[in-house]
């Protein structure tokens, strides 16, 4: 058979080319060999040394008399993958190219929109060059178990038998996708990006968009890695509150609320269909971190007045600044003499009272750092007085922010730290807004200008309050009275319940026929919603790998079998020991290393095993040889056409704590006295759950498997024995944590060196 092996360069790929090519198959590898270049780049190393791929190439026809064909290239890069695809015409593809660890993903912003590009768009080209030049052949897809989480119900292989109200179906488990984009929001749906709330359709390549994680409540702008439009006929969940308006696909993840025992607030993914007529609870506010900045630049100015010399950029101190413009977007005008058009006087005009020394403190700084004069004039018939600055340069800086109706923040202003929006927002509640009640931050901001609305929405959302917009049209009233008026009203309430009266439910279906937008973020694929001025936390069309191969499947009639595998330990194939040449990875580091091997070299080194957290996390385990038989089991068995199939690829389950005691247990064979450490989790993830994952569809098919019995064990600790010398200790303590937003993986040698008795 012509197989092409993608990502054959690595930890499986590598075994699974030898072991296919050595039955006698056609193998070729396309790779990019971005692995590698992680490792290059960051000084990290396989423990057991791996050869170039061109030289692994050669060992194997000296040792075999086989030839493997190789072809560097990205799946990525659609011209290079067409281009093998018509080499090769294979009659099955194995995809392992996929950037597939958990860590690398979680180290930041850029880190995960690679992942989910490399793996997402990479996938998709995959299934379009078959589509285009081998539409017969049998994709086998390696999946993970991680796409079922860890739910209390009982893991069944891929799909799920559900019986409701009387009727019964087969669905995939445990989504249901019925197009590459199918969670999508309504026509009049905004949502906050970089640069302040946009409808989708005007969404650009530009935009980043607001994202939080389920259990990080910090705002991070990303880039969507995808962006969904199309035109949609059916029902839509619509949900009208006080607080919330929302009109999605009903099929939608909505982001919901709910109270542990401990009185604590849990975030979670519920479809809009099965919350419908539910008194659900929604999780409003997040936080913020930003950048403090010591000083805005008030740019330079040219006089068009003759004589007058240009005046050069001014530094003011931040915090004073920001104090001032908050005063002046709520009450400042500009104004004074005009000069062909030119403002020179900054005014604001105020009650005689308790702000009176406040205005004046901020007006007296701005103007000593400007150089200009500040003057003021009291109205005491009238409990007025107005502050006047006579500086064009400052004046004419300000006439770019807008007159009352258009009045807004400086965008780069909106990213300051938490501490500095809050002067601001502070300066601006002072001129225009009102307090109900400043202890429970409940008030409101009044503004003529929608933008300065929007503006003051996002920076209360910023300072961790929830937020919206509401307008009162003052049709009837005359000259500025007419215009429309708009309110912020604000809280700190960072809960809230939707209360449903039997008679009057506050969510219900809707006919639509129109167009519908989403787009794909990374991590949990939250973004912040916005519709009517009420905005929400919500889920985004997180569409991956299997879905798209499933729909593929669907429209165009591929096959394709779709492996979720377990964790793989172990080094040794009958293939890999022919020759020491021959060897695959075996990554005991924080980002590749996966808990077995880091164990048994962790055991072998004298450290203590790195338990993150309780240990009772369970996963399922299977050992490198089963997952190569697996494949060859899969690709000879291949689906019909249009079929995907799933099947569950592990063969034990054990939690990490047992797993730690048995590499304890072996590691005393050879003297080793191994200690188990509970570190702090660095990850977010239940460490006590319920796990039983199904896993008999390739036992059907005939596999024998290998079991974690001791002598797997000791050989895998024997190996790391035999290697210890060569383990860096600093590459060993994770460092990547879910909860932050940016992770350096840093070397980090906090466990002791290690010292190593003579034998
Ligand atoms: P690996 O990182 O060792 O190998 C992946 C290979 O793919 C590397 O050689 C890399 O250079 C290549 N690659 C990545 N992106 C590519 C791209 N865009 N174009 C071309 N080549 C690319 O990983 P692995 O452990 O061999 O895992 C392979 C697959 O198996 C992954 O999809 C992973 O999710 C899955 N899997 C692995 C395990 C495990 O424990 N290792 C468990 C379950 C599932
Ligand atoms: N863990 C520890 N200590 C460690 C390393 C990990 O306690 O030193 C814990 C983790 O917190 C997690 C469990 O061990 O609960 C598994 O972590 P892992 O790093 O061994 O494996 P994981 O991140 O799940 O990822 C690996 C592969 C990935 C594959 C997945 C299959 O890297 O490509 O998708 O296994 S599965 O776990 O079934 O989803």
């Amino acid at each position: 058979m012509r197989i092409l092996i993608l990502g054959g360069d690595g930890y499986l790929g590598w075994p699974q080319s030898l072991y296919l090519s050595s039955k006698g198959h056609d193998v070729t590898i396309f790779d990019n060999l971005s692995r590698r270049h992680f490792d290059l780049e960051r000084g990290f190393n396989s423990l057991i040394p791996i050869q170039t791929l061109h030289e692994r190439i050669s060992v194997w026809n000296e040792v075999s008399g086989r030839q493997i064909q190789v072809c560097i290239g990205d799946t990525m890069d659609y011209e290079a993958l067409a281009s093998v695809f018509r080499d090769v015409l294979p009659e099955a593809v194995i995809h392992f190219a996929e950037q597939r660890s958990a860590p690398f993903s979680m180290i930041d912003r850029k880190h995960a929109v690679f992942t989910q590009t490399n793996n997402v768009v990479g996938t998709l080209n995959v299934l379009y060059a078959i589509k285009e030049f081998a539409p017969d052949c049998h994709l086998v897809k390696l999946g993970t178990m991680g796409e079922y989480g860890t739910p209390n119900i009982d893991i069944e292989e891929g799909f799920i038998e559900i019986h409701h109200k009387g009727r019964s179906d087969v669905l995939p488990y445990p989504k249901q996708p019925g197009s590459f984009y199918h969670l999508c929001y309504d026509d009049r749906t905004e949502v906050l990006t970089c640069n302040g709330w946009k409808l989708f359709k005007d969404l650009t390549d530009e935009d980043e968009v607001a994202t939080r994680q389920l259990n990080d409540p910090h705002v991070v702008y990303a880039k969507p890695t995808a962006h969904a439009t199309y035109l949609y006929e059916g029902p839509m969940y619509c949900l009208e509150q006080r607080r919330i308006d929302l009109c999605v696909t009903p099929n939608h993840r909505m982001v919901t609320s709910c109270k542990r025992r401990d009185g604590t607030e849990a975030m979670r993914f519920e479809e809009a269909k099965d919350i419908l007529g539910k008194c659900n609870r929604y999780h409003l506010t997040s936080d913020w971190e930003g950048e403090e900045r010591g000083t805005f630049t008030l740019p330079a100015y040219f006089s068009l007045g003759k004589g007058k010399p240009p005046r050069s950029a001014i530094e003011l101190p931040m915090d004073d600044w920001l104090h001032f413009l908050g005063w002046y977007l709520a009450e400042g005008t500009v104004d004074g003499k005009w000069h062909k058009g030119v403002p020179n006087r900054i005014c604001i005009n105020q009650k005689i009272g308790a702000n009176s020394e406040e205005v004046h403190t901020v007006f007296e700084k701005i103007a000593a750092a400007l150089g200009c004069t500040h003057s003021v004039y009291l109205f005491k018939d009238r409990d007025q007085e107005s502050h006047y600055l006579f500086c064009s340069q400052l004046a004419v800086y300000l006439a770019l922010l807008g007159n009352s109706l258009t009045k807004h923040i400086p965008r780069e202003l909106l990213g300051l730290s938490k501490r500095q929006l809050g002067i601001l927002f502070n300066a601006l509640m002072s001129g225009d807004g009102m307090w109900m009640n400043h202890d429970r931050h409940y008030g409101r901001y009044y503004t003529s200008s929608k933008q300065l609305a929007d503006d003051v929405q996002e920076l209360a959302i910023k300072l961790g309050l929830s937020a919206n917009i509401s307008y009162l049209n003052r049709a009837e009233g005359t000259g500025w009275t007419k215009q429309v008026e708009y309110r912020v009203n604000f809280t700190k309430t960072t809960v809230f319940q939707v209360n449903q009266q039997p008679d009057d439910l506050n969510d219900w279906l809707e006919d639509y026929a129109g167009m519908v937008y989403c787009c794909e973020v990374p991590g949990d694929g939250i973004i912040l919603v916005r519709r009517n001025g009420k905005p929400i936390w919500c889920g985004n069309s997180k569409v991956h790998d299997s879905h798209n191969i499933m729909f593929c499947c669907k429209i165009w009639g591929l096959r394709a079998t779709d492996l979720n595998q377990g964790v793989v330990y172990g080094v040794e194939t009958d293939e890999t020991t022919r020759d020491a040449r021959l060897a695959t990875r075996f990554d005991y580091d924080q980002i590749y290393g996966t808990a077995l091997n880091r164990f048994c070299a962790q055991a072998a080194a004298g450290y203590p095993l790195s338990v993150y957290g309780k240990g009772q996390q369970t996963r399922g385990y299977i050992n490198l040889r089963d997952t190569i038989r697996c494949i060859e089991l899969a690709i000879t068995t291949p689906p019909r056409e249009g079929e995907y199939r799933v099947f569950n690829q592990f063969t034990e389950q054990f939690s990490l704590i047992e797993l730690a005691e048995m590499v304890a247990e072996q590691s005393k064979h050879f003297g080793l006295e191994a200690q188990i450490q509970h570190l702090p989790n660095p990850r977010v993830e239940a460490e006590q759950h319920y796990y039983n994952a199904s896993h008999t569809k390739l036992i059907e098919l005939g596999l024998e498997p290998h079991l974690l019995n001791g002598t797997g064990l000791e050989s895998l600790i024997d190996l790391a024995i035999k290697r210890r010398e060569q383990i860096n200790r600093n590459l060993i303590m994770p460092t990547v944590n879910w909860r932050m937003t940016k992770n350096e993986i840093s070397q980090t040698g906090d466990w002791p060196p290690i010292t190593f008795s003579k034998e």
